[in-house]
């Protein structure tokens, strides 16, 4: 690339901005990244990237060293990228906007006539329309005569980042019908997917009903799971059976659904409004899991005062070192509750806060009453039972993930119980 190519500046250098500039800096781009955490900032021009992709972090890493640069305010630039966290704050049933509009007061801070700013945070519908529009009206530049503001949702799989954020078709969404063109050809410059237009708040809603159908068909697999237990038959084979009908898509049952997405997300939709109703039915549907699979671990025990249970997995899906929201933390907590001495094992997470309870696999099971598989890491598909019947004391399973073959394990003398 030419040195008239457009620079850009990444706001917020977390799971989806750090991949984002690397990609632009690694396509030619001169790329500023910008972070209010000094700490991150320092790591990162120490080449330290706190990132557990390893193909992602080399790729950081290569554009650490060339056109990618920390910077310790917002730059000015062509583009801004905002691309900082939207927690969910429970106690006030509200998204919290507060660094989207700190990063957007700091974007106008540094914004000239003609600049683009796109907002890749998941928001609630409205948010760039108004708020950030807001935001940077108040610096004195107008939108979009002035400033092209638009929203572009990132729809990367953690675990997968890398090839998702280059190869995933795209939403670019403007804000008062204002010509797309030129956000489309900076993600059109470094993404193979298709790229869509719509106006900002479609875009931002695309985003998240693509979220709650995803969080909504599993709880209709968890609610599929409880019905066959009530039948006495297999769910998994139900399901996949069911899944046979060219027009039926059924997910997979589990120990519930954990992660920085799936159980947010959805809320943006719920809040302030009271329409949507099966959206919310399905977010207490897969939180209840937890307490499901407590039953089915109290029922087969008999008892669960004073017993011993190993969890493999603490990570909130398989192949990742994740732990927000996980549906394992949880389970741990419940039993917590009810004096069970809980060992957690996990061959991915390396957790400060959950260290000193961590162990190794075999170290979990020693001596332990029952097992629950939790998260469905692949290295679980491969286990046999003769480790689980030499190191524990009790005979119990319970595979939320079916991962383990039942008959196998039945004959081994295990008494395994599936979602
Ligand atoms: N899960 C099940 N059963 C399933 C599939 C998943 O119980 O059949 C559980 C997982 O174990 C996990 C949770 O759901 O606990 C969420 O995992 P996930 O792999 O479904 O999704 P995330 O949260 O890792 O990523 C989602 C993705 N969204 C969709 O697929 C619609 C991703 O594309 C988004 O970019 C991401 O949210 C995000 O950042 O919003």
């Amino acid at each position: 690339m030419t040195n008239n190519e457009p620079t850009i500046c990444v706001h917020g250098l977390g799971y989806i901005g750090l991949p984002t500039a690397a990609v632009l800096a690694n396509s030619g781009y001169d790329v500023y990244g910008f972070d209010i955490n000094t700490e991150l900032r320092k790591k990162l021009r120490n080449k330290d990237v706190p990132l557990d992709e390893q193909d992602l972090k080399r790729f950081v890493e290569r554009a650490l060293d060339d056109r990618l640069h920390i910077v310790d305010s917002a730059e000015s630039a062509d583009f801004h990228l905002i691309c900082v966290p939207t927690p969910y704050n429970k106690d006030l049933d509200k998204t919290d906007l507060s660094y989207v509009e700190n990063a957007t007061e700091a974007v106008s801070d540094v914004l000239r006539v003609g600049d683009t700013v796109v907002v890749e945070s998941t928001v609630p519908p409205g948010t760039t329309s108004q708020r950030v529009r807001s935001v940077i009206e108040d610096s004195g530049l107008l939108v979009p005569n002035d400033v092209l503001l638009g929203y572009s949702p990132e729809t990367v799989l953690p675990g997968n980042t890398l090839t998702e954020i280059r190869e995933n078709d795209r939403i670019v969404g403007t804000v008062d019908d204002a010509p797309t063109d030129r956000i489309v050809a900076l993600y059109d410059s470094f993404i193979s997917g298709d790229i869509r237009t719509a106006d900002a708040t479609t875009a931002e809603f695309v985003k998240l009903i693509q979220n709650a159908y995803r969080d909504v068909n599993i709880a209709f697999a968890n609610e599929v799971a409880k019905l066959a237990r009530e039948f006495e038959i297999n769910s998994r084979g139900s399901i996949s059976m069911a899944n046979n009908h060219p027009r039926v898509e059924i997910l997979r049952p589990g120990p519930g659904v954990g992660g920085h997405c799936l159980p947010i997300d959805p809320l943006f939709l719920t809040q302030g409004n009271d329409i949507p109703m099966l959206i919310e039915t399905a977010r207490t549907i897969n939180d209840g899991m937890v307490e499901y699979v407590e039953q089915l671990l109290s029922a087969a025990l008999g008892s669960l005062e004073g017993t011993s249970v190993a969890l493999l997995g603490v990570a909130y899906k398989g192949g990742v070192a994740d732990t927000r929201e996980s549906p394992s933390l949880a389970l741990s907590d419940r039993l917590d509750h009810r004096n069970v001495e809980v060992k957690l094992t996990d061959p991915y997470v390396a957790d400060d806060r959950i260290d000193h309870q961590l162990v190794s696999l075999g170290e979990s099971l020693d001596g332990v009453d029952a097992a629950v598989l939790v998260t469905d890491h692949p290295e679980y598909g491969a286990l046999s039972p003769e480790l689980f019947l030499e190191q524990m004391a009790g005979d119990v399973i319970i595979d939320t993930r079916a991962m383990l073959d039942q008959d196998r394990w039945q004959t081994a003398g295990l008494d395994l119980y599936q979602v």
